[in-house]
């Protein structure tokens, strides 16, 4: 039996600094109305999507950097969200920056069932970007001052019976994340991102910014059988551009749908799981064709190293 459910990719445009959480989930909920005259089953959201994207700040004040956290999910600021998606019957996933009881503090995801329960939890375990002030920069990219690596591993949850994996931006560029949630039988990936024109040390020009977005998407879902559903927070946020490019990738590595705009904008698909089983049995039997053996420093080296010496024949 065919399993198909509608899916819904909520791009988000930019949020500027002051942007209230209210005005923010006013948004959400707009594009979580038009998504359900889609009949969606599932939104995804951005990454980070409460606020706007706060590391490229440098705060002298923890204070300030922790107004950009939620210390629980939900709260009384996300609450319409999940009320207004439980009275349309529809899932989402929502990036935030999470705070712990214990002070912990993280670039989350969560995913929603229809029925309003989170049903499964991730934080980010690839931080791109420095962790101290860069100089001469026209903002900074502070992932790794404001969040730990993630804890959580990268788990795989069932939504109405479809095995989905998600994960947060630059993870979206590592193709272990893939490989390691399809080998978890995820058919679907979920993913929100902030792309900034400007990394410290990563210069490209746009069109190649794109490209490499898009690329990463397309090779992760074709190597691993999946679809992979990403969301941006895309367009200018205050100052500072942000790439668009929510798109909905195949199996196969195509791009079914993808946003025109670098504004609010639902892009749709009905994602066919069953396509991804005519890969996963055959080109990407993984159980067939794979040789782990064979892929001992994928784990065992972090960094580039020396060649391993080649046994004499
Ligand atoms: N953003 C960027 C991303 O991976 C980045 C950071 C881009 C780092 C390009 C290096 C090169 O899309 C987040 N939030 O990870």
């Amino acid at each position: 039996m065919t399993k198909k459910i509608g899916i819904a990719i909520a791009q988000v445009g930019g949020i500027g600094k002051d942007e209230t959480r209210t005005e923010v989930v006013e948004r959400l909920i707009g594009l979580l109305e038009q998504a359900a005259k889609r009949q969606a089953a599932l939104v995804v959201f951005p990454e980070l999507t409460l606020t706007t994207f706060f590391p490229r700040y440098w705060f002298d004040s923890e204070t300030e950097a922790e107004s950009y956290f939620e210390a629980s999910m939900p709260n009384a600021d996300v609450q319409p969200l999940f009320d207004r998606a439980k009275e349309l019957g529809i899932g989402f996933y929502l990036g935030y920056a999470e705070r712990t009881e214990s002070g912990q503090r993280f670039n989350a995801s969560i995913l929603v069932d229809r029925s309003g329960e989170i049903i499964g939890k991730y934080r980010k375990v690839h931080l791109p970007g420095h962790k101290d002030f860069v100089e001469n920069q026209p903002n900074q990219h502070l992932e790794k001052r404001y969040f730990e690596v993630g804890d959580l591993g990268f788990g795989v949850f069932d939504f109405d019976g479809i095995k989905i994996g998600m994960c947060l931006c630059n993870d979206r560029r590592w193709p272990e994340v893939y490989r390691v949630l399809a080998l978890q039988g995820a058919d679907l990936v979920l993913l929100g991102y902030n792309t900034p024109d400007s990394v410290p040390g990563w210069q490209e020009e746009p069109h190649a910014k794109m490209f490499s977005h898009l690329l990463s998407l397309q090779a992760g879902a074709y190597q691993n059988s999946v679809w992979v559903a990403a969301a941006g927070k895309s367009g200018f946020e205050d100052e500072h551009h942000l790439i668009g490019g929510s798109a909905l990738v195949a199996p196969s590595g195509e791009v079914v749908a993808k946003a025109f705009t670098e504004g609010d904008e639902i892009i749709f698909g009905e994602v066919d799981i069953d396509m991804c089983r005519m890969y996963q049995e055959s080109v990407f039997n993984f159980a067939a064709h794979r040789r782990p053996e064979e892929y001992g420093l994928i784990v065992s080296r972090t960094g580039r190293g020396e060649p391993l010496p080649v046994p004499a024949t």
